[in-house]
């Protein structure tokens, strides 16, 4: 059995991350992939309470560290009951963010060190990484106006803007370093532009898989 592959959506608050994670896990069904949909944090009932705690603004707003931490902790419960195994037995996991996220909040927008996130990186994964990461990407203003009316806004989504303009910067960094893995998408386009610009994307990682076994 070929092991499956992980495919992670990414980018700031509204940009449209959950409204392409149907369209993607359908157009890979239909290729015939089984797919995981999941989410960071979050995926397992350890990692959905870690998110209410991390999201909810009542609760006591954790130390920088602490926050970052606990984004680790919840993926190392997601990365053993939930991406592994489904990896394993050869299905495709498509997670609402990962890793990346942490870079570009909590190192961009909270100024935590590279290089301490990095170590948290590998000893949580490992080697394991994404096969493919789609960015996207468009101005917090856009993002933020898309996401307004839904509702009380969580812990993240009280920052303010510079927060946002600073976690931009950090995704786009990471692009610019991980070329082969991070794939920009303009998502300031209209959904259907967006949409065959993330299928184009798909097609060239399901041309480089191997068939089943
Ligand atoms: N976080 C962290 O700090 N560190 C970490 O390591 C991890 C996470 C893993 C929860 O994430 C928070 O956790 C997150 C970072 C932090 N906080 N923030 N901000 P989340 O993913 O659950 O929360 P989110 O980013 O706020 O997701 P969201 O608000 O649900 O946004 P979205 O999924 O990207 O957008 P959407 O709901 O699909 O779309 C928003 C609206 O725009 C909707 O009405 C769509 O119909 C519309 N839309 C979408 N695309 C388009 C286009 N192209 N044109 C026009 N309208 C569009």
């Amino acid at each position: 059995m070929n092991p499956g592959k992980l495919i992670t959506l990414e980018g700031g608050e509204g940009v449209g991350k959950t409204t392409n994670l149907e369209m993607i896990a359908h157009y890979l069904r239909g290729q015939g992939k089984d797919v995981v949909v999941t989410r960071e944090p979050g995926g397992t009932r350890l990692g959905e309470a870690i998110r209410s705690l991390l999201l909810n603004p009542e609760t006591e707003p954790p130390a920088d560290d602490a926050e970052l931490l606990l984004m680790f902790a919840a993926r190392a419960q997601h990365l053993d009951r939930v991406i592994r195994p489904a990896l394993r037995a050869g299905r495709w996991v498509l997670s609402d963010r990962f890793t990346d996220a942490s870079y570009a909040y909590q190192g961009g927008g909270r100024g935590i060190d590279r290089t301490r996130i990095q170590m948290l990186e590998e000893w949580v994964q490992g080697s394991l990484r994404p096969d493919l990461t789609l960015l996207l990407d468009a101005p917090p203003e856009v993002g933020l106006e898309r996401a307004r009316g839904r509702g009380a806004p969580d812990r993240f989504e009280s920052e303010q803007i510079a927060f946002f303009q600073k976690v931009r910067r950090e995704y786009l960094q990471l692009a610019v370093r991980f070329p082969e893995r991070i794939k920009q998408v303009d998502a300031t386009q209209p959904l259907a532009v967006v949409q065959s610009e993330i299928i184009g994307h798909l097609q060239c990682l399901l041309k480089s898989a191997p068939s089943p076994a």
